[in-house]
Order: C-alpha cells, then structure tokens, then sequence
C-alpha cells in the first residue's frame, strides 16, 4: 500500500463504541505506559513535530485519539496505564475504555506495545502483552529511548525485556528512538505488513 505519511491530521477522540469512526480503514492502536513515548512516537512517525501533542504531565490524554493517515489507516493513540495519580474509579473506567476497543474493533490490525528500553518492563506493560496474547491480537513491540543507551548494550536490554515479557518469537521487535530516528523504518515495514 502506497501511503503518504505526511498527510496525517488527528480525526476524532473518543471514549465509547458509538463515537469510533464508522468506516473500514485498517487501524494501528498503540499502548504503553504514560510518558513511554507514545506521542513522541507517533510525531516521528509522520514527520511532525506536534501532531500527537508530548507533554511532560502523563495521563492527561484520557480519550481514545484517532489519526487519520492519507485517508488509507489511522493511528490510535490509547490513553498511557500505570499513572499512579489517577483514582481507582478512572482506572477501572479506563480499563473498560480500552478493553472494548481492543476486544471488539473489527478494524485493528495490530498494537504497537511501547516499552522503555531503559528499564525491565512493568506489571502493567508485561499484562497488557498477556493480554494481547490471549486474544490473539497482532502485536509489535516497540521499545522506546534507545538513544538512551549505548549501541553496544542494545542486546542485552532487548533480551532483559524479552525474557520479563515472554515474548513470542513470531512478534516483531523493534529498538527505537525519537530522537535519532532509529527504528522508524523498520516500525513502518512491520505497520505495513499488518494491514
Ligand atoms: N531521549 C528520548 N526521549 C524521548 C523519546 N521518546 C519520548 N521521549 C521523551 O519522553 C517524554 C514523554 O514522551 P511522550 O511522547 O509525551 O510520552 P507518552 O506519554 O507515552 O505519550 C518526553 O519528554 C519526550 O521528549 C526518545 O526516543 N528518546
Ligand atoms: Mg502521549
């Protein structure tokens, strides 16, 4: 599929069923901690520099954000798990939020699963890959801040979080960077294939 990336504009937010677009385009939903890289992931993936607003106060963005790429797919942008300040009520209706999407939208492709490449994946990052598992949904791992660390300790932090995670060797597995751009064209491929 021919997509041009530059033609990207956030389509709607949405928290229930009814508010999703009605249509059929492939969509490609992406999870992960707040302040994992998400937003920052998205901009670098469609060359922008704020198009999925990046902002130093995790859990703000509560709502199910849909970007519509070049009227061809779309990227959904799932609010970040595991901000400690939110009440357990939020938590709970944020649970919901994203199980209904995840368990019943007939257009997702794929889940691009953010981890920080820094660090051993959390509880939360190590459920939500338990859980794409269980339902069979495709899933890249993405993981995020790579220029963080030196090029030559790469693999052992790629296999700390594989081994935490119990990754599934048919996932693709992808080192990234916001920063230097590492990783975006193999992101790309591996978004593509699962269209
Ligand atoms: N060095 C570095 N910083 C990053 C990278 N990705 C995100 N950040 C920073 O991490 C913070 C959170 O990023 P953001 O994209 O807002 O995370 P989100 O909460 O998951 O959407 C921001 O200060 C970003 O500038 C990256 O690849 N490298
Ligand atoms: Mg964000």
């Amino acid at each position: 599929m021919e997509i041009n990336t530059h033609n990207a504009e956030i389509l709607l937010s949405a928290a229930k069923k009814s508010h999703y677009p009605q249509d059929d385009l492939p969509e490609i939903a992406l999870a992960g901690r707040s302040n994992v890289g998400k937003s920052s992931f998205i901009n670098t993936m469609l060359n922008r520099k704020n198009l999925a607003r990046t902002s130093g106060k995790p859990g703000k963005t509560q709502l199910l954000n849909f970007f519509n790429i070049d009227d061809k797919m779309r990227f959904v942008d799932v609010p970040g798990y595991g901000y400690a300040r939110v009440s357990k009520k939020e938590r709970e209706k944020w649970g919901r939020m994203i199980e209904e999407y995840l368990t019943t939208r007939e257009n997702l492709r794929a889940v691009v699963s953010l981890v920080d490449l820094r660090h051993d994946p959390s509880a939360d990052d190590v459920q939500m890959y338990e859980f794409l598992k269980y339902y069979e949904i495709p899933v890249i791992i993405v993981a995020t801040k790579a220029d963080k660390i030196p090029r030559g300790k790469w693999n052992k932090h790629e296999s700390a979080i594989k081994k935490k995670l119990n990754f599934d060797p048919s996932d693709d597995f992808i080192l990234f960077s916001s920063v230097s751009k590492a990783g975006m064209d193999q992101a790309w491929d591996a978004i593509l294939e699962k269209l």
